[in-house]
């Protein structure tokens, strides 16, 4: 047996190897997007020759929430206007080395979080200068005309407006609905939208973190794992939160091509309002699990300060860039807390 194994392995390499180092050499022709025509000995399967950097900082996404251009109706509402521009061109090292052409909303993956008053009436500019065709398709309740599926917006400067009033309570996800849907939203075209309660909800340091994964080799599964899209980044700069404060995560999975994440904290447990639709928390746990744009609201507060870890406990995720630190200080001592809040 092992004689026959030994000989089917030794005649498989004879003849493997020549047509291993042909088809090294072989030149292939390929015409690019923009119309250049090259030759390539390389697997070419998404040819995109526009580089252009993205700058793109996690620790600052982490706590930005924005609040649109905001004016008033006569009766009373508010009104939050945005802008928001597709791009498809952009290329960004997303870990040392590695090179991945992402598809942006603003320039950024995640997009910007967008973030109103359960009630407020939303006005989205979206200004498509992609070379393909986008939508923004937002989770919640709206007109079927706003829903972003059917409207799709035209490459190189095509126009639409999203009006819609923002609701119901809670977090939401907002992406890109164009088909092959799952290039669109692996490439990053997705963000955050949050709708909060008119009574608001109790002071915190609160922060959003999307759960996304990188096919950097385009073979329809992750290469890459993170909490705000850079691998290990809250690792290497561990998030500073304060002991005896509310923290409270508004996260998100957009994890394309495998049907669950999730999110273990250590050293606590988290009150955890799924979609946040409700005030009343409906679990008190250290993980949940979640599949594609299912998301939530955790809330927690250290009692010890430390270095404690979190992560997804679906272990390849977090072996493969999904994990961060929480850097709890000790503030016992003090009354106050020097965190600024949003508004
Ligand atoms: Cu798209």
């Amino acid at each position: 047996m092992i004689l026959l194994l030994s000989v089917t392995i030794g005649l498989s390499a004879i003849v493997f190897l020549p047509n291993f180092s042909e088809a090294q050499s072989e030149l292939k022709t390929f015409v690019t997007h923009s119309g250049k025509v090259i030759r390539t000995t390389g697997e070419v399967i998404d040819p995109l020759y526009t580089v252009s950097t993205v700058e793109f900082d996690p620790m600052e996404y982490l706590r930005e929430f924005h609040y649109g251009e905001v004016s008033k109706l006569a009766d009373g509402t508010t009104v939050r206007e945005y802008t928001i521009i597709a791009e498809d061109d952009k290329v960004m090292e997303v870990s040392p080395g590695v090179f991945y052409n992402v598809w942006t909303y603003n320039g950024t993956v995640p997009g910007p979080t967008i973030r109103a008053t359960e009630g407020d009436l939303l006005k989205i500019n979206f200004i498509n200068n992609g070379s393909k065709e986008h939508t923004i398709h937002f989770h919640g309740i709206h007109p079927a005309g706003m829903d972003g599926v059917f409207e799709a917006v035209g490459p190189g400067g095509g126009k639409f407006v999203y009006e819609f009033e923002a609701g119901p309570v809670g977090v939401h996800p907002y992406h890109c609905h164009v088909m092959p849907l799952e290039e669109h939203i692996v490439h990053g075209l997705y963000g955050v939208f949050i709708v909060d309660p008119k009574e608001g909800r109790e002071p915190a340091d609160e922060m959003v973190m999307v759960l996304n994964g990188l096919d950097t080799d385009f073979d329809t599964e992750n290469n890459f794992y993170a909490a705000n899209t850079i691998p290990f980044y809250y690792q290497h700069h561990p998030i500073q939160i304060n002991s005896n404060e509310l923290i409270r995560i508004y996260v998100v999975n957009m994890v394309e091509f495998d049907p669950i994440n999730n999110f273990h904290l250590h050293g606590n447990l988290y009150n955890y309002y799924p979609t946040g639709t409700d005030l009343v928390p409906s679990f008190y746990t250290d993980m949940i699990t979640l599949s594609q744009t299912e998301r939530g609201i955790m809330e927690f507060v250290y009692d010890y300060p430390g270095k404690y870890l979190f992560h997804a406990h679906k272990v390849e995720f977090s072996e493969k860039g999904w994990v961060g630190i929480f850097l709890v200080d000790d503030n016992s001592e003090s009354d106050e807390s020097d965190v600024e809040y949003g508004s």
